[in-house]
Protein backbone atom coordinates (compact mmCIF):
# COMPACT_ATOMS: atom_id res chain seq x y z
CA UNK A 1 0.00 0.00 0.00
CA UNK A 2 1.39 3.55 -0.84
CA UNK A 3 1.53 5.99 2.39
CA UNK A 4 -1.26 7.59 1.42
CA UNK A 5 -3.87 4.59 1.79
CA UNK A 6 -5.90 5.27 4.71
CA UNK A 7 -5.02 1.95 6.97
CA UNK A 8 -7.18 -0.81 8.19
CA UNK A 9 -7.85 -2.41 11.21
CA UNK A 10 -4.94 -3.44 14.28
CA UNK A 11 -4.78 -7.41 13.95
CA UNK A 12 -2.44 -9.45 16.28
CA UNK A 13 -0.56 -12.22 14.14
CA UNK A 14 0.94 -14.95 16.51
CA UNK A 15 2.37 -18.07 14.78
CA UNK A 16 3.32 -21.26 16.56
CA UNK A 17 7.27 -21.64 16.62
CA UNK A 18 8.09 -24.31 14.09
CA UNK A 19 9.13 -23.67 10.53
CA UNK A 20 6.10 -25.35 8.87
CA UNK A 21 3.88 -23.07 10.74
CA UNK A 22 5.65 -19.71 11.02
CA UNK A 23 6.49 -19.32 7.37
CA UNK A 24 2.75 -19.44 5.83
CA UNK A 25 1.58 -16.98 8.66
CA UNK A 26 3.73 -14.54 7.77
CA UNK A 27 3.87 -15.46 3.56
CA UNK A 28 -0.30 -14.26 4.96
CA UNK A 29 1.02 -11.47 6.75
CA UNK A 30 2.39 -9.86 3.55
CA UNK A 31 -1.03 -9.93 1.98
CA UNK A 32 -3.18 -8.76 4.68
CA UNK A 33 -0.43 -5.87 4.92
CA UNK A 34 -0.20 -5.16 1.22
CA UNK A 35 -4.54 -4.86 1.74
CA UNK A 36 -3.68 -1.98 4.15
CA UNK A 37 -4.15 -3.99 7.78
CA UNK A 38 -2.33 -2.74 10.60
CA UNK A 39 -0.24 -6.28 11.91
CA UNK A 40 1.63 -7.17 15.40
CA UNK A 41 3.41 -10.27 15.13
CA UNK A 42 4.17 -12.08 18.20
CA UNK A 43 7.63 -13.99 18.16
CA UNK A 44 10.31 -14.93 20.19
CA UNK A 45 13.42 -13.40 20.21
CA UNK A 46 14.29 -16.73 18.09
CA UNK A 47 12.25 -16.21 15.68
CA UNK A 48 12.04 -12.47 14.96
CA UNK A 49 15.09 -12.52 12.35
CA UNK A 50 12.46 -14.16 9.79
CA UNK A 51 10.34 -11.33 10.01
CA UNK A 52 13.33 -9.35 8.54
CA UNK A 53 12.00 -9.30 4.88
CA UNK A 54 8.23 -8.17 6.33
CA UNK A 55 10.05 -5.36 8.53
CA UNK A 56 12.14 -4.34 5.81
CA UNK A 57 9.94 -3.88 2.99
CA UNK A 58 6.37 -2.58 5.42
CA UNK A 59 6.49 1.20 7.38
CA UNK A 60 6.67 0.74 10.94
CA UNK A 61 3.45 2.62 11.42
CA UNK A 62 1.73 -0.64 9.65
CA UNK A 63 3.71 -3.62 10.86
CA UNK A 64 5.19 -3.84 14.79
CA UNK A 65 7.21 -7.22 16.17
CA UNK A 66 6.49 -8.37 19.68
CA UNK A 67 8.87 -10.31 21.17
CA UNK A 68 8.35 -12.75 24.32
CA UNK A 69 10.62 -15.54 25.62
CA UNK A 70 11.25 -18.73 23.22
CA UNK A 71 10.33 -21.87 24.93
CA UNK A 72 13.62 -22.30 27.65
CA UNK A 73 14.02 -25.18 30.21
CA UNK A 74 11.22 -27.21 28.29
CA UNK A 75 12.38 -30.57 29.46
CA UNK A 76 13.00 -32.34 26.46
CA UNK A 77 10.18 -35.29 26.34
CA UNK A 78 8.58 -37.19 22.98
CA UNK A 79 5.82 -34.61 23.49
CA UNK A 80 7.82 -31.20 22.96
CA UNK A 81 4.99 -29.65 21.32
CA UNK A 82 2.29 -30.37 23.80
CA UNK A 83 5.00 -28.80 26.40
CA UNK A 84 5.88 -25.76 24.43
CA UNK A 85 2.66 -25.07 24.20
CA UNK A 86 1.82 -25.35 28.19
CA UNK A 87 5.02 -23.11 28.23
CA UNK A 88 3.75 -20.33 25.58
CA UNK A 89 0.45 -20.17 27.67
CA UNK A 90 2.26 -19.77 30.91
CA UNK A 91 4.79 -16.78 30.02
CA UNK A 92 3.23 -15.53 27.56
CA UNK A 93 -0.71 -15.26 28.83
CA UNK A 94 0.15 -12.34 31.19
CA UNK A 95 2.63 -10.64 29.14
CA UNK A 96 -0.02 -10.30 26.28
CA UNK A 97 -2.84 -8.96 28.42
CA UNK A 98 -0.59 -6.39 29.71
CA UNK A 99 0.70 -5.62 26.42
CA UNK A 100 -3.35 -5.57 25.22
CA UNK A 101 -4.22 -3.72 28.57
CA UNK A 102 -2.31 -0.75 28.42
CA UNK A 103 -1.79 -0.14 24.09
CA UNK A 104 -3.56 3.12 22.71
CA UNK A 105 -4.99 1.15 19.93
CA UNK A 106 -5.18 -2.62 20.90
CA UNK A 107 -6.09 -4.91 18.29
CA UNK A 108 -9.43 -6.09 16.91
CA UNK A 109 -8.91 -9.73 16.51
CA UNK A 110 -6.10 -12.50 17.06
CA UNK A 111 -4.92 -14.46 14.31
CA UNK A 112 -3.49 -17.86 15.67
CA UNK A 113 -1.85 -20.92 15.00
CA UNK A 114 -4.37 -23.75 15.35
CA UNK A 115 -2.14 -24.79 18.31
CA UNK A 116 -2.34 -22.15 19.97
CA UNK A 117 -6.33 -23.37 21.02
CA UNK A 118 -5.09 -21.32 24.48
CA UNK A 119 -5.77 -18.21 22.51
CA UNK A 120 -9.12 -18.57 22.37
CA UNK A 121 -10.29 -17.86 26.50
CA UNK A 122 -7.53 -15.11 26.11
CA UNK A 123 -9.95 -13.92 23.10
CA UNK A 124 -12.56 -13.93 24.90
CA UNK A 125 -11.26 -12.20 27.75
CA UNK A 126 -10.14 -9.25 26.05
CA UNK A 127 -13.57 -9.43 24.02
CA UNK A 128 -11.99 -10.01 20.23
CA UNK A 129 -12.41 -12.70 17.99
CA UNK A 130 -9.99 -15.44 17.44
CA UNK A 131 -9.07 -16.56 14.16
CA UNK A 132 -7.60 -20.20 13.67
CA UNK A 133 -4.80 -19.98 10.68
CA UNK A 134 -4.38 -23.77 9.95
CA UNK A 135 -0.67 -24.35 7.75
CA UNK A 136 -2.91 -28.02 7.28
CA UNK A 137 -5.19 -28.78 4.30
CA UNK A 138 -9.22 -28.60 5.37
CA UNK A 139 -9.06 -32.48 4.58
CA UNK A 140 -6.48 -32.90 7.33
CA UNK A 141 -7.88 -30.20 9.46
CA UNK A 142 -11.57 -31.96 9.03
CA UNK A 143 -9.37 -35.73 9.62
CA UNK A 144 -8.25 -34.92 13.04
CA UNK A 145 -11.36 -32.64 14.02
CA UNK A 146 -13.05 -36.02 13.58
CA UNK A 147 -10.59 -38.43 15.34
CA UNK A 148 -10.91 -35.78 18.26
CA UNK A 149 -14.16 -34.60 18.22
CA UNK A 150 -16.54 -37.17 16.35
CA UNK A 151 -14.37 -40.24 17.29
CA UNK A 152 -15.96 -42.13 20.41
CA UNK A 153 -13.20 -41.03 23.39
CA UNK A 154 -10.41 -43.19 22.52
CA UNK A 155 -8.11 -42.43 25.54
CA UNK A 156 -6.10 -45.34 24.41
CA UNK A 157 -6.80 -46.53 20.89
CA UNK A 158 -5.03 -50.60 21.06
CA UNK A 159 -4.49 -49.63 17.83
CA UNK A 160 -2.56 -46.65 17.04
CA UNK A 161 -2.41 -46.68 13.33
CA UNK A 162 -6.39 -47.03 13.03
CA UNK A 163 -8.52 -46.65 10.43
CA UNK A 164 -11.49 -43.91 10.39
CA UNK A 165 -14.71 -44.83 8.49
CA UNK A 166 -16.17 -41.74 7.78
CA UNK A 167 -19.92 -41.65 8.83
CA UNK A 168 -22.51 -42.08 5.45
CA UNK A 169 -23.89 -38.59 6.01
CA UNK A 170 -27.67 -38.60 4.52
CA UNK A 171 -27.59 -37.43 1.01
CA UNK A 172 -23.74 -36.45 0.99
CA UNK A 173 -22.67 -36.51 -2.41
CA UNK A 174 -20.68 -39.39 -3.52
CA UNK A 175 -17.00 -37.35 -2.70
CA UNK A 176 -14.63 -39.81 -1.98
CA UNK A 177 -14.34 -38.15 2.02
CA UNK A 178 -17.37 -40.23 2.70
CA UNK A 179 -16.47 -43.23 1.22
CA UNK A 180 -12.56 -43.47 1.90
CA UNK A 181 -11.65 -45.03 5.20
CA UNK A 182 -8.31 -42.69 6.12
CA UNK A 183 -5.06 -44.08 7.72
CA UNK A 184 -4.22 -41.08 10.67
CA UNK A 185 -0.65 -41.87 12.03
CA UNK A 186 -0.41 -40.38 16.14
CA UNK A 187 3.12 -40.53 17.95
CA UNK A 188 3.16 -43.82 19.62
CA UNK A 189 3.08 -41.56 23.19
CA UNK A 190 1.12 -38.79 21.99
CA UNK A 191 -0.42 -36.50 24.30
CA UNK A 192 -4.03 -37.32 23.59
CA UNK A 193 -5.60 -34.59 26.53
CA UNK A 194 -3.67 -31.77 24.47
CA UNK A 195 -4.84 -32.78 21.22
CA UNK A 196 -8.31 -33.18 22.32
CA UNK A 197 -8.51 -29.68 24.37
CA UNK A 198 -6.97 -28.19 21.29
CA UNK A 199 -8.96 -29.10 18.86
CA UNK A 200 -11.90 -28.31 21.23
CA UNK A 201 -10.88 -24.96 22.06
CA UNK A 202 -10.83 -24.50 17.82
CA UNK A 203 -14.04 -25.48 17.44
CA UNK A 204 -15.17 -22.86 19.75
CA UNK A 205 -13.09 -20.13 17.02
CA UNK A 206 -15.17 -17.30 15.79
CA UNK A 207 -13.45 -18.35 12.10
CA UNK A 208 -10.79 -20.03 10.39
CA UNK A 209 -8.17 -19.20 7.55
CA UNK A 210 -6.65 -22.36 5.63
CA UNK A 211 -3.93 -21.78 3.48
CA UNK A 212 -5.59 -24.17 0.20
CA UNK A 213 -8.02 -22.65 -2.04
CA UNK A 214 -11.39 -24.36 -3.53
CA UNK A 215 -10.26 -26.07 -6.44
CA UNK A 216 -7.79 -27.98 -4.42
CA UNK A 217 -10.37 -29.12 -1.66
CA UNK A 218 -13.64 -27.82 -2.39
CA UNK A 219 -15.56 -30.71 -0.80
CA UNK A 220 -13.30 -30.83 2.83
CA UNK A 221 -13.61 -26.85 2.93
CA UNK A 222 -17.56 -26.82 2.15
CA UNK A 223 -17.44 -29.35 5.21
CA UNK A 224 -15.39 -26.91 7.57
CA UNK A 225 -18.35 -24.71 6.76
CA UNK A 226 -20.86 -26.40 8.14
CA UNK A 227 -18.87 -27.13 11.04
CA UNK A 228 -18.39 -23.19 11.61
CA UNK A 229 -20.28 -20.41 10.87
CA UNK A 230 -20.58 -20.73 6.46
CA UNK A 231 -19.24 -17.12 6.05
CA UNK A 232 -16.43 -17.04 8.24
CA UNK A 233 -14.15 -19.81 6.83
CA UNK A 234 -11.26 -18.45 4.59
CA UNK A 235 -9.52 -20.50 1.91
CA UNK A 236 -6.78 -17.54 0.90
CA UNK A 237 -3.76 -19.85 -0.56
CA UNK A 238 -1.49 -21.10 -1.80
CA UNK A 239 -0.02 -18.25 0.39
CA UNK A 240 3.39 -17.72 -1.24
CA UNK A 241 5.98 -14.86 -2.38
CA UNK A 242 5.16 -13.16 -5.96
CA UNK A 243 7.09 -14.99 -9.18
CA UNK A 244 8.74 -11.71 -9.23
CA UNK A 245 9.61 -11.65 -5.70
CA UNK A 246 13.01 -13.47 -5.98
CA UNK A 247 14.50 -11.72 -3.03
CA UNK A 248 11.37 -13.49 -0.69
CA UNK A 249 11.86 -16.97 -2.29
CA UNK A 250 15.91 -17.05 -2.02
CA UNK A 251 16.50 -16.81 1.86
CA UNK A 252 12.57 -17.58 2.52
CA UNK A 253 12.25 -19.33 6.05
CA UNK A 254 15.97 -18.98 6.87
CA UNK A 255 19.22 -18.09 4.91
CA UNK A 256 19.97 -20.73 2.24
CA UNK A 257 22.78 -23.17 3.33
CA UNK A 258 24.30 -23.16 -0.10
CA UNK A 259 23.93 -19.48 -2.35
CA UNK A 260 20.21 -19.87 -4.33
CA UNK A 261 22.23 -18.30 -7.06
CA UNK A 262 24.41 -21.62 -7.15
CA UNK A 263 21.53 -23.72 -6.90
CA UNK A 264 20.02 -22.19 -9.78
CA UNK A 265 22.97 -21.63 -12.34
CA UNK A 266 23.43 -25.74 -11.75
CA UNK A 267 19.37 -25.84 -12.99
CA UNK A 268 20.11 -23.65 -15.59
CA UNK A 269 22.14 -26.38 -17.16
CA UNK A 270 19.83 -28.95 -17.21
CA UNK A 271 16.65 -29.69 -19.67
CA UNK A 272 13.20 -28.54 -18.35
CA UNK A 273 11.38 -30.73 -15.86
CA UNK A 274 14.72 -33.43 -15.75
CA UNK A 275 15.79 -32.55 -12.10
CA UNK A 276 14.00 -34.12 -9.04
CA UNK A 277 14.09 -31.94 -6.03
CA UNK A 278 14.54 -34.21 -2.81
CA UNK A 279 13.48 -32.95 0.54
CA UNK A 280 11.60 -34.23 3.84
CA UNK A 281 10.51 -30.72 5.08
CA UNK A 282 12.36 -28.81 7.81
CA UNK A 283 12.15 -31.42 11.21
CA UNK A 284 12.09 -34.65 9.06
CA UNK A 285 15.49 -36.91 9.08
CA UNK A 286 15.62 -39.98 7.17
CA UNK A 287 17.18 -43.08 8.74
CA UNK A 288 20.53 -44.66 7.69
CA UNK A 289 18.32 -47.15 6.14
CA UNK A 290 16.64 -45.39 4.19
CA UNK A 291 19.40 -43.03 3.27
CA UNK A 292 21.32 -45.76 1.32
CA UNK A 293 18.23 -46.97 -0.50
CA UNK A 294 17.83 -43.56 -1.57
CA UNK A 295 21.08 -43.30 -2.53
CA UNK A 296 21.31 -46.39 -4.44
CA UNK A 297 17.84 -45.42 -6.60
CA UNK A 298 19.34 -41.96 -7.66
CA UNK A 299 22.33 -43.53 -8.48
CA UNK A 300 20.41 -46.73 -10.41
CA UNK A 301 17.85 -44.16 -11.60
CA UNK A 302 20.33 -41.71 -13.77
CA UNK A 303 17.97 -39.25 -12.83
CA UNK A 304 19.83 -35.26 -12.09
CA UNK A 305 18.61 -34.37 -8.91
CA UNK A 306 18.86 -31.91 -6.18
CA UNK A 307 19.14 -33.98 -2.18
CA UNK A 308 18.59 -31.37 0.83
CA UNK A 309 19.46 -33.76 3.70
CA UNK A 310 18.28 -32.82 6.91
CA UNK A 311 20.27 -33.81 10.47
CA UNK A 312 18.33 -34.37 12.96
CA UNK A 313 15.80 -31.79 15.15
CA UNK A 314 13.47 -34.14 16.83
CA UNK A 315 13.86 -35.70 20.15
CA UNK A 316 14.32 -38.99 20.18
CA UNK A 317 16.17 -39.11 17.21
CA UNK A 318 20.68 -39.24 17.86
CA UNK A 319 22.90 -37.92 15.28
CA UNK A 320 24.82 -40.88 13.70
CA UNK A 321 21.20 -43.26 13.07
CA UNK A 322 20.02 -40.01 11.16
CA UNK A 323 20.87 -38.13 7.99
CA UNK A 324 24.27 -39.69 6.66
CA UNK A 325 24.81 -40.22 2.79
CA UNK A 326 26.56 -43.33 2.44
CA UNK A 327 30.38 -42.27 1.72
CA UNK A 328 31.70 -42.38 -2.11
CA UNK A 329 28.38 -41.25 -2.80
CA UNK A 330 28.77 -37.87 -3.73
CA UNK A 331 31.42 -38.45 -5.45
CA UNK A 332 29.60 -40.78 -7.61
CA UNK A 333 26.99 -38.74 -8.48
CA UNK A 334 29.16 -35.43 -8.96
CA UNK A 335 27.87 -34.91 -12.97
CA UNK A 336 24.03 -34.84 -11.69
CA UNK A 337 23.97 -34.56 -8.30
CA UNK A 338 23.22 -31.17 -6.13
CA UNK A 339 23.35 -32.41 -2.47
CA UNK A 340 22.65 -29.37 0.02
CA UNK A 341 23.53 -30.18 3.26
CA UNK A 342 21.50 -27.72 5.86
CA UNK A 343 18.47 -25.10 4.03
CA UNK A 344 17.21 -25.02 0.88
CA UNK A 345 16.03 -21.82 -1.37
CA UNK A 346 13.02 -24.53 -2.20
CA UNK A 347 10.47 -21.72 -3.59
CA UNK A 348 12.86 -20.87 -5.64
CA UNK A 349 14.08 -24.68 -6.76
CA UNK A 350 10.71 -25.95 -6.87
CA UNK A 351 9.90 -23.15 -9.79
CA UNK A 352 12.90 -23.92 -12.01
CA UNK A 353 11.80 -25.12 -15.11
CA UNK A 354 14.44 -27.67 -15.10
CA UNK A 355 12.65 -29.41 -12.03
CA UNK A 356 10.20 -31.87 -13.07
CA UNK A 357 9.51 -34.54 -10.08
CA UNK A 358 9.88 -33.44 -6.01
CA UNK A 359 10.27 -36.25 -3.59
CA UNK A 360 8.35 -35.20 -0.58
CA UNK A 361 7.01 -35.89 2.88
CA UNK A 362 3.66 -34.23 2.05
CA UNK A 363 4.05 -31.77 4.28
CA UNK A 364 1.62 -29.28 3.48
CA UNK A 365 3.24 -26.14 2.74
CA UNK A 366 5.43 -28.25 0.54
CA UNK A 367 2.43 -29.64 -1.45
CA UNK A 368 1.05 -25.98 -1.90
CA UNK A 369 4.88 -25.22 -3.23
CA UNK A 370 4.80 -27.99 -5.14
CA UNK A 371 1.50 -27.48 -6.59
CA UNK A 372 2.27 -24.12 -7.49
CA UNK A 373 4.60 -24.94 -9.48
CA UNK A 374 3.46 -27.72 -11.62
CA UNK A 375 5.83 -30.62 -10.49
CA UNK A 376 4.62 -34.70 -9.96
CA UNK A 377 5.07 -35.15 -6.47
CA UNK A 378 6.43 -38.76 -5.22
CA UNK A 379 5.18 -39.28 -1.70
CA UNK A 380 6.94 -40.12 1.29
CA UNK A 381 4.44 -39.42 3.95
CA UNK A 382 6.14 -39.68 7.93
CA UNK A 383 3.97 -38.36 10.13
CA UNK A 384 1.05 -35.95 11.34
CA UNK A 385 -1.44 -35.01 8.32
CA UNK A 386 1.66 -36.07 5.85
CA UNK A 387 -0.78 -39.43 5.17
CA UNK A 388 -3.83 -37.34 4.51
CA UNK A 389 -1.64 -35.10 2.49
CA UNK A 390 -0.60 -37.95 0.47
CA UNK A 391 -4.08 -39.40 -0.19
CA UNK A 392 -4.85 -36.41 -1.35
CA UNK A 393 -2.55 -36.06 -3.88
CA UNK A 394 -2.16 -39.63 -5.05
CA UNK A 395 -6.21 -41.09 -5.09
CA UNK A 396 -7.65 -38.02 -5.50
CA UNK A 397 -5.96 -35.44 -7.47
CA UNK A 398 -4.04 -37.56 -9.38
CA UNK A 399 -1.08 -35.56 -9.34
CA UNK A 400 1.44 -37.56 -6.72
CA UNK A 401 3.13 -41.24 -7.14
CA UNK A 402 3.73 -43.22 -3.76
CA UNK A 403 7.33 -43.74 -3.11
CA UNK A 404 7.54 -44.65 0.40
CA UNK A 405 5.52 -44.82 3.98
CA UNK A 406 6.65 -44.05 7.44
CA UNK A 407 9.37 -42.89 9.13
CA UNK A 408 10.81 -46.80 9.51
CA UNK A 409 9.63 -47.98 6.36
CA UNK A 410 12.84 -48.97 3.81
CA UNK A 411 11.65 -49.09 0.62
CA UNK A 412 13.67 -51.29 -2.37
CA UNK A 413 16.18 -48.75 -4.38
CA UNK A 414 15.81 -50.67 -7.59
CA UNK A 415 11.88 -50.07 -7.48
CA UNK A 416 12.28 -46.08 -6.10
CA UNK A 417 14.66 -46.21 -9.58
CA UNK A 418 12.01 -47.01 -11.72
CA UNK A 419 9.77 -44.06 -10.28
CA UNK A 420 12.44 -41.97 -9.87
CA UNK A 421 13.15 -42.45 -13.47
CA UNK A 422 9.67 -42.70 -14.84
CA UNK A 423 8.85 -39.34 -12.71
CA UNK A 424 10.74 -37.16 -15.01
CA UNK A 425 9.19 -38.45 -18.34
CA UNK A 426 7.46 -36.06 -20.20
CA UNK A 427 4.17 -38.10 -21.00
CA UNK A 428 3.60 -38.76 -17.73
CA UNK A 429 -0.36 -38.54 -16.66
CA UNK A 430 0.38 -37.37 -13.42
CA UNK A 431 2.31 -33.96 -15.32
CA UNK A 432 -0.74 -33.02 -17.08
CA UNK A 433 -2.81 -32.91 -13.90
CA UNK A 434 -0.58 -31.33 -12.28
CA UNK A 435 0.28 -28.79 -14.74
CA UNK A 436 -3.70 -28.14 -14.83
CA UNK A 437 -3.84 -27.93 -11.08
CA UNK A 438 -0.84 -25.08 -11.14
CA UNK A 439 -2.90 -23.45 -13.25
CA UNK A 440 -6.05 -23.16 -11.24
CA UNK A 441 -3.63 -22.47 -8.26
CA UNK A 442 -2.49 -19.33 -10.01
CA UNK A 443 -5.68 -18.03 -11.23
CA UNK A 444 -7.24 -18.67 -7.49
CA UNK A 445 -4.79 -16.21 -6.25
CA UNK A 446 -5.08 -14.15 -9.24
CA UNK A 447 -8.82 -12.32 -8.74
CA UNK A 448 -10.28 -15.97 -8.34
CA UNK A 449 -11.59 -18.36 -4.92
CA UNK A 450 -8.46 -17.14 -2.75
CA UNK A 451 -7.98 -13.43 -3.78
CA UNK A 452 -12.24 -12.82 -2.89
CA UNK A 453 -11.64 -15.11 0.19
CA UNK A 454 -8.82 -12.17 1.32
CA UNK A 455 -10.82 -9.08 0.63
CA UNK A 456 -13.63 -10.55 2.45
CA UNK A 457 -11.16 -11.77 5.27
CA UNK A 458 -9.73 -7.88 5.24
CA UNK A 459 -13.45 -6.18 4.94
CA UNK A 460 -14.27 -8.62 7.92
CA UNK A 461 -11.56 -7.94 9.78
CA UNK A 462 -12.06 -3.59 8.99
CA UNK A 463 -16.10 -3.84 10.14
P1 LIG B 1 6.30 -28.32 5.40
O1 LIG B 1 4.84 -28.16 5.75
O2 LIG B 1 6.59 -28.78 4.03
O3 LIG B 1 6.96 -29.39 6.35
P2 LIG B 1 7.48 -29.34 7.88
O4 LIG B 1 8.65 -28.47 7.98
O5 LIG B 1 7.64 -30.76 8.26
O6 LIG B 1 6.31 -28.72 8.74
C1 LIG B 1 2.85 -28.55 8.82
O7 LIG B 1 4.24 -28.24 8.76
C2 LIG B 1 2.71 -29.80 8.03
O8 LIG B 1 1.42 -30.03 7.58
C3 LIG B 1 3.23 -30.88 8.91
O9 LIG B 1 2.98 -32.17 8.36
C4 LIG B 1 4.73 -30.67 9.05
C5 LIG B 1 5.13 -29.19 9.30
N1 LIG B 1 11.78 -25.35 3.64
C6 LIG B 1 12.78 -24.67 3.00
O10 LIG B 1 12.56 -23.59 2.45
N2 LIG B 1 14.03 -25.23 2.95
C7 LIG B 1 14.31 -26.44 3.52
O11 LIG B 1 15.44 -26.90 3.44
C8 LIG B 1 13.26 -27.13 4.17
C9 LIG B 1 12.00 -26.57 4.22
C10 LIG B 1 10.47 -24.71 3.73
C11 LIG B 1 9.50 -25.28 2.71
C12 LIG B 1 8.16 -25.18 3.44
C13 LIG B 1 8.55 -25.32 4.92
C14 LIG B 1 8.35 -26.74 5.41
C15 LIG B 1 2.05 -27.42 8.25
O12 LIG B 1 5.23 -31.09 7.80
O13 LIG B 1 9.50 -24.50 1.52
O14 LIG B 1 7.59 -23.90 3.23
O15 LIG B 1 9.91 -24.99 5.01
O16 LIG B 1 7.01 -26.93 5.68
Amino acid sequence: TSSTTCLGAHILVYPYLSSGHIIPLLDLTNCLLNRGLIITVLVTANNLPLLDPLLSSHPSSQLQSLVLPHPENVPPSKNRLAANIRFLRQVHYPLLLNWFQSHSSPPVAIISDFFLGWTNEFASQVAVPRIIFSPSGAFAFSVSTYLWREQPQNDHPEDLNFSLSFPKVPNSPTYPWWQISHLYRMPKDADWEFFRNCNLANSESWGIIFNSFAELERVYLDHMKRKFQDDRVWAVGPVLPSDDDFKGAANRGGSSSVPCHDVLTWLDSRKDQSVVYVCFGSRTALTCKQMDELAAALEKSGVHFIWCVRQPVDQGQTAGDYGVLPDGFEDCVADRGFIIKGWAPQVAILRHHAVGAFLTHCGWNSVLEGIAAGVVMLTWPMGADQFTNAQLLVDQLHVGIRFGEGTLNVPESAELARILAQSVAETLPERLKAQKLQEEALGATKGGSSSTDLDGLVRRLNK
